[in-house]
């Protein structure tokens, strides 16, 4: 059977480009496959976490997952700590992974920025652990945003080269030859790179200092209305046609959001706001972005005054991700040469 895994950091606020980009594409794929998402906490913690602060931010993915519609029973939902065998595979693709392969990678460079000697040694094995969430449960597909493209790249060169290094292991031991799937990435739709409301060149990030650049998705009716008003844009017009949006990114941006929304196309939305001005479309977007973001947050405080339901989720979840975990794993420990 397919099957998806997919994570979301419990780093900060979650936003607006999360939920287009990666939670809501989770819910449909649980119909056709068997689904897995992972709150990764082992990731958020590659940059410094308040544990407080963690914990809190751990329950709030939870939480939006399952009000966005993810259900707990069909789907597993486990944070990524509570599975040790996530870890355990990590180390292992430390060692097949390259540090030219790691050294390439865009996000770790922005992230660590000019001061790369003082960011930790986990930001920069960030890739290889997410290689392990995935393919621990031999994940097909992964459903991310665009700026996640580069890692399921990684993912693939590491399941590709294990498979070669170990050929006559796996052999021996009478595995399959593919014995990690190359998992292809799922991006699509108008979402899958939601940007900043102050900056139509820089994406909506939970890390960034401004509130103002991103919708959270706890922020209340009132709120979301002022940040969709004082978000940047140019002062022509909408455009009638998509390609009239190709040099303007901020308006690009503001139309995709309401495309995804409305499970509509740009050219759809175009079609009905092309002409008119910001003032018509700012209040149209602030509308339908609360009337979908509302409800979810309302359940999302439902679930999160309730700690113990939440955890047992999580517990729920673990246990069944570590059955699947742990017969890759002992497997794993044979190709490689570790005695048990
Ligand atoms: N702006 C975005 N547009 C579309 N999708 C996005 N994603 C993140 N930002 C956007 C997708 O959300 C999923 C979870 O991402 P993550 O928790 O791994 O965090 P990230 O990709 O590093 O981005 P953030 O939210 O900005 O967090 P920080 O600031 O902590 O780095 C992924 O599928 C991602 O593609």
């Amino acid at each position: 059977t397919p099957r998806v895994f997919s994570g979301i950091q419990p780093s900060g606020d979650l936003h607006l480009g999360n939920y287009l980009g990666a939670i809501r594409r989770f819910v449909p794929l649980q119909q056709s496959h068997e689904t897995i998402y992972c709150v990764v906490d082992m990731h958020a913690i590659t940059v410094w976490q308040e544990p407080n602060q963690l914990r809190r931010a751990t329950r709030e993915v939870a939480a939006a997952f399952i009000a966005a519609g993810i259900d707990p029973q069909k789907s597993i939902i486990f944070n990524q700590s509570q599975v040790v065998q996530h870890a355990e595979l990590a180390w292992v693709f430390n060692c097949i992974a390259r540090m030219g392969w790691m050294a390439r990678m865009t996000q770790f460079k922005d992230k660590a920025g000019k001061n790369s000697e003082n960011v930790s040694l986990g930001l920069f094995a960030y890739p290889s652990l997410m290689a392990a969430d995935i393919l621990l449960y031999k994940a097909t597909h992964v459903p991310v945003g665009d700026d996640q493209k580069q890692h399921l790249e990684l993912t693939r060169d590491i399941a590709t080269k294990f498979n070669n290094d170990y050929r006559a292991a796996i052999g021996a031991e009478g595995l399959e030859p593919d014995f990690f799937p190359i998992t292809e990435p799922l991006i699509a739709g108008p979402a899958t790179r939601i940007m900043s409301l102050r900056d139509g060149t820089k994406k909506m990030s939970k890390s960034d200092p401004s509130d103002q650049s991103r919708i959270s998705l706890l922020d209340d009716a009132d709120a979301i209305a002022k940040k969709i008003k004082r978000a940047t844009t140019d002062a022509a017009e909408l455009p009638n046609a998509v390609e009239g949006l190709s040099d303007r990114p901020e308006a690009d941006n503001l139309v995709g959001i309401f495309a995804a929304l409305s499970d509509q196309s740009k050219a759809d939305v175009l079609a009905e706001f092309g002409g008119q001005g910001w003032g018509k479309f700012k209040p149209a977007l602030a509308e339908l972005a609360v009337s979908v973001l509302a409800p979810m947050a309302d359940e999302m405080r439902r679930l999160l005054d309730d700690l113990e339901t939440i955890d047992a989720v999580l517990r729920d979840g673990a246990e069944r991700a570590r059955v699947i975990a742990e017969d890759t794993m002992t497997e794993v420990r044979r190709i490689v040469g570790f005695i048990r």
